[in-house]
């Protein structure tokens, strides 16, 4: 599994919390684990520690729900996620509706750490269970002329409240370039803390794109479709001065109403210090190759 590992943390940086301990002792095997557990607290220098289920689950941006930061945790239980299906189709070999189910059979939901990362300038750092999205686009078969990926979060407005305003063009659309989708780091999540995806954050399934500002991340997909031609995005159609497609975190580039050189930890209380917005969220490494030759002040 540690070969496998693709975020900028390591376990000896989790802090530990019960639930998601036992699920790790599932995955990893008794005696492997014994070490990572004896592993300090932020053992590691400027160690990034995950932050509380409770964090994680309270402050929330999921629009469906209404545009306060606690409207989802608070309107988002009435939703069903069973049974729950995808809808694939375009430049795909094997198009369907596939069940939820049958999508997550065979495939290992292994543990990972990502953070995560939104325009508002802050930032929480989530424990994802997932896997990759290439693993589906696979399954599916991606014919050559495909250039995009497009994504679209279920419209069930009896059970979404804040569908009623028109926030944004609904149903919430995102989409990534295939190499962005077929990236190691591009993640299905289905759960956090080894946990159900709860609700608020996108239950049962959404997008995890680490190196992107959070709305990229979109939440319930019902629908993925590959194109060759750039889809529309939500953000990008209501504002398209504010939000590119692309949305890589970029300090460099302020957001025509506020920078995004800094960002406030969640949890790290009131008067914890702005910490400095890296390049790619950090994952630089791994992301800068997919955009090399282009002008990320021009492509934001
Ligand atoms: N369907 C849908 N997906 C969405 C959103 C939304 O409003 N609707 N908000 C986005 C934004 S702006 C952010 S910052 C992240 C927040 O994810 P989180 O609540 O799990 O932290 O979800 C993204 N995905
Ligand atoms: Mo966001």
């Amino acid at each position: 599994m540690a070969g496998r590992f693709k975020s900028d943390l390591k376990w000896s940086d989790v802090t530990p919390e019960a639930a998601f301990l036992d699920r790790r002792a599932l995955l990893a095997g008794g005696a492997a684990m014994a070490a990572g557990l004896a592993l300090p607290r932020g053992a590691r220098a400027g160690a990034l520690e995950p932050n509380t289920l409770e964090e994680i689950t309270s402050y929330n941006n999921y629009y469906e729900f209404g545009t306060g930061k606690t409207d989802p945790k608070a309107y988002a239980g009435g939703l069903t996620t069973k049974p729950w299906s995808i809808e694939v189709g375009g430049m795909v070999e094997k198009p369907g509706n596939y069940d939820l189910a049958d999508i997550l059979k065979g495939k290992s939901i292994e543990e990972r750490i990502y953070r995560l990362r939104c325009v508002e300038a802050w930032s929480m750092v989530v424990p994802w269970n997932g896997f990759e999205l290439k693993d589906l686009l696979d399954q599916v078969g991606v014919q050559p002329g495909a250039k995009y990926v497009a994504f679209e979060t279920l419209y069930r407005p009896e059970e979404m409240p804040g569908t009623r305003y028109p926030v944004v063009p609904w149903p919430y659309r995102e989409g990534l370039r295939l190499d962005e989708a077929m990236h190691p780091l591009t993640i299905l999540a289905t759960g956090i803390y080894g946990k159900p995806m709860p609700n608020q954050n996108g239950a049962p399934i959404r997008l995890v794109v680490p190196w992107k500002y959070g709305f990229k991340s979109i939440k319930s997909i019902v629908k993925i479709t590959l194109t060759d031609k750039q889809p529309p995005t939500s953000w990008n159609t209501i504002q398209a001065r504010e939000y590119g497609f692309y949305s890589n975190v970029n300090p460099n580039v302020d957001h025509p109403r506020w920078s995004q050189a800094t960002e406030r930890r969640i949890g790290g209380g009131l008067f914890s210090p702005r910490i400095e917005t890296q390049m790619f969220n950090g994952y630089g490494d791994e992301v800068a190759g997919l955009y090399a030759g282009m002008d990320l002040k021009k492509y934001y």
